[in-house]
């Protein structure tokens, strides 16, 4: 084909894919009612790509996964980790109910573990091989799937749109393996990587199934070559000679594609070349035209140029894109005296954006025509492959010019100019230390949750009743207040010493704020998949941020009303912010990130006029947005760091400044989030507590730290003994006097009647660590 896309995304344009499963899981379909949705979702999938132009053979790339695709290829080549052994059938294959056993947990086992795709807001699971992991093919659905596409075009006949035969794709070997973890009780020195040539064997009999099935082209996505890895270029050289250049040495197989989304391969070009594959694909957002060197060793393989960003709801500039296209052909033929072989692609798949923009009628128009979701790239693919637009044209789809009302605005540009660096200090720790303490009074070990409650039926209903214009703005007050007087009095009568209002007015951290703050668009559909059946809204930030009224501070203000002991104000932090939305790419995320922390820093100054001594900043996703490379890290470190703390350094010495941040990969970022100067940190500990402890160095890391002692992901409610001992053990690290008691996050998720004997563990824990500190003395 001229044009396709390197994938599209599957939870439906009505989110499809995870009614059916929700229904599924809950019992409410069966089995076969489950797969008819399934098919038709993919079904109607395939006509509208067809119907997008994407015609012919193999220029439909085939991404449908249940859950992820990750698990897809683990399962594909037998990556089934010894404790979930008995979800393999006799005959070693598995089913739609082992399928969700690995990525949902049983009653007996946890689920695979889940981590971030690469920078992407998007969650795998993460394989588990051991060095007897007994690598076979496990799931056929790459084939079943292509045969699929294949009835499918048959049945809709000739001019009908439903297309050819599609492109199977799988994650390649080596990314599979790079991302796998040694499965508990591999020997010390087992790396996943030990297993390559076992798990290459498995896909040339995959490759060699796909090709009885008639399939012309098979896609191998390898975006592990454009991260940094354990293993050195060299290295990475060597592996894709013994996976890509070995399958590529079989007979019997369809042509391959291997894809390399998520930044620039740079050096490594030649190496992909070499394996003798069909067809390279290089994400060209990130990584540059590739030169004359680079492409030596081209001989007759094509480029699968990707273009068009994949990953941003931005439209293309044609023009600026055609002329690249236009230079990385000449190039190409110039290496290889054979233009044709280009085809235009997307950067990255098409999985991390909404379906279309088609029904988002609410936009504004200015802001509508400058944007482009999956189905808006895919018409751009097409129409550069076509023939309309030239670096010269004039008249092809140009993009709009962001310059609308909102865009840029002079006060917020002028205030943003005017900042110095004392403008992100606070006084030292030790004296803001004193007088919040001699403003707040907390007792050794303090207690506090992360600031979400239970969202009770009552108050999603009156969020949505609000919504809908159901219920008027009183009559939603009151209903929010009424839940946050009842969660003010459970605080008290459980007797934790700094509370929460709740949080019932939010339906998620980031959206909230875009819905309060000037240069947000929010979506109507815009629906895109975080992980397995979960989907998030995220806004548009298109434009100079700030904030029009108070956001938090009524709810805050009325729940201090309420009680003396001090209720901590919530607010979400300027890196969560932008990674959990799409951005304007139109100045640095810094400059953009300094907009949202002045908007803040604002809200933070109402809070302390309004009477809170307390605000918490969260910042989960600041491990999030870490680039892919070790090179572009310090950058990044700073400018995140600079907006937290020009959010924050506004505040009073007796203000107490809280973050929270949830990942385990701690260590990594310590020394970034000490930066952060927040006055204490509370984190997500339970999955690694070890680390985290010996990260704790009070020389690394020197203020407030509440390592969280209830893992809130499980529905398991922990003992006060279980308690006491990790508190003891966190007090002999870091000592008294910077140790707080919390659970791991926010409790929205966990119901009431956990919640509160939770926090009653608690609480008896801490007093239990308390006393035996004090008789210590
Ligand atoms: N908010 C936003 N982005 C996020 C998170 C968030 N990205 C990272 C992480 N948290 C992702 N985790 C989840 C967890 C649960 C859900 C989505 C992402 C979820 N979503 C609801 C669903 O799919 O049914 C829809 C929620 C809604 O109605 O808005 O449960 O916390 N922005
Ligand atoms: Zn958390």
């Amino acid at each position: 084909p001229a044009a396709t896309p390197v994938g599209y995304p599957r939870i439906g344009p009505d989110r499809e894919l995870k009614k059916a499963e929700e229904a599924y899981w809950s019992g409410r379909i069966d089995r076969a009612e489950f797969a008819q949705r399934i098919r038709a979702l993919r079904d109607a999938t395939r006509s509208r790509l067809a119907e997008l132009g994407l015609t012919g053979p193999a220029a439909i790339p085939e991404t449908f996964s249940l859950y992820d695709q990750v698990l897809d290829a683990a399962l594909a080549v037998g990556i089934v980790p010894d404790r979930f052994a008995d979800v393999l059938g006799a005959d070693g294959t598995i089913d739609l109910d082992g399928y969700f056993a690995l990525a949902r947990g049983t009653a007996e086992q946890p689920p695979l573990e889940m981590t971030k795709w690469f920078d992407t807001n998007y969650h795998y699971l993460v394989p588990e091989i051991g060095p007897d992991t007994d690598l076979h093919i496990a799931s056929t659905q790459v084939i079943d799937l292509f045969r699929e596409s294949l009835e499918a075009g048959a049945g809709a006949g000739a001019g009908a749109g439903a297309g050819a035969a599609a492109r199977p794709v799988l994650v390649g070997p080596l990314t599979l393996l790079l991302l796998a973890k040694a499965q508990d009780g591999a020997p010390a020195d087992f790396d996943p990587l030990d297993r390559l040539d076992d798990v290459v064997s498995v896909y040339a009999e995959l490759l060699a199934r796909l090709h009885e099935a008639g399939a012309t082209w098979v896609q191998l996505d390898e975006p592990a070559l454009a991260a940094d890895q354990r293993v050195d270029p060299q290295g990475l050289a060597a592996l894709l000679e013994r996976a890509e250049g070995r399958l590529a040495s079989a007979e019997d197989r369809p042509q391959i594609l291997v894809t390399t989304p998520y930044g620039g391969i740079g050096d490594l070009l030649p190496a992909v070349l070499a394996t003798g594959v069909e067809a390279v694909h290089l994400d060209l957002t990130r990584g540059e035209i590739p030169s004359a060197a680079q492409l030596a060793g081209i001989g007759r393989t094509r480029i699968v140029a990707g273009l068009v960003e994949g990953r941003s709801v931005w439209r293309t500039e044609l023009p600026t894109a055609a002329a690249r296209l236009a230079l990385l052909r000449e190039r190409v033929a110039e290496a290889a005296g054979d233009p044709s072989g280009v085809v235009v692609s997307t950067s990255v798949s098409l999985q991390h954006v909404p379906h279309t923009l088609e029904r988002e009628t609410h936009l504004p128009a200015e802001l509508r025509a400058t944007l482009a979701f999956a189905d808006e790239k895919i018409a751009e693919i097409v129409a550069l492959a076509g023939s309309s637009i030239t670096p010269g044209s004039v008249d092809g789809p140009r993009s709009v010019p962001r310059d609308f009302a909102g865009v840029r605005r002079s006060e917020v540009r002028e205030r943003a100019a005017g900042l110095t660096a004392a403008d992100l200090e606070r006084s030292a720790f030790e004296v803001r230390g004193a007088a919040q303490q001699s403003r707040l009074g907390l007792p050794v070990l303090p207690t506090t949750t992360i600031g979400s409650f239970p969202q009770v039926a009552s108050v999603r209903r009156a969020r949505a009743d609000h919504r809908a214009g159901r219920i008027d703005a009183t009559a939603y007050e009151q209903a929010m207040r009424e839940e946050i007087r009842r969660v003010v009095a459970l605080q008290e009568e459980l007797g934790l010493d700094v509370l929460v209002h709740g949080e019932p007015e939010r339906n998620d951290m980031v959206q909230y704020f875009a819905e309060h703050l000037d240069g947000f668009a929010t979506t109507a559909h815009g629906w895109v998949q975080s992980y397995g059946s979960r989907c998030t809204r995220p806004s548009i930030l298109f434009g100079d941020v700030s904030r029009p009224v108070p956001i938090t501070v009524g709810w805050s203000a009325y729940a201090q009303s309420l009680t003396d002991k001090p209720v901590k104000g919530m607010l979400t932090g300027p890196v969560t912010i932008l990674a959990w939305s799409f951005v304007r790419d139109d100045q640095s995320l810094g400059e953009t990130a300094d907009q949202v922390a002045l908007a803040l820093r604002d809200e933070i100054a109402d809070l302390e006029t309004a009477g809170i001594g307390i605000v918490q900043v969260d910042e989960p996703a600041l491990r999030e947005l870490l680039p892919l490379r070790a090179s572009d890290q310090d950058d990044y470190l700073r400018w995140s760091v600079d907006s937290f703390r020009l959010a924050t350094s506004g505040a009073a010495d007796a203000t107490q400044i809280h973050t929270h941040l949830c990942y385990s990969e701690f260590n990594e970022v310590v020394d970034a989030i000490d930066a952060l100067g927040a006055d204490v940190t509370s984190i997500e500990a339970a999955r690694s507590r070890g680390e985290i402890l010996e990260a704790l160095d009070p020389e690394r890391f020197s203020r407030g730290i509440g390592p969280g002692v209830w893992d809130i992901h499980s529905p398991r409610v922990p003992a006060a003994e279980e308690i006491r001992s990790q508190l003891a053990a966190a007090l002999d690290r870091v000592g008294e006097g910077r140790l707080w008691a919390n659970p791991d996050c926010g409790l929205k998720t966990r119901g009431y009647e956990e919640t509160t004997e939770s926090l009653r563990h608690l609480v008896e824990a801490a007093r239990a660590v308390r006393e035996q500190a004090a008789r210590e003395g």
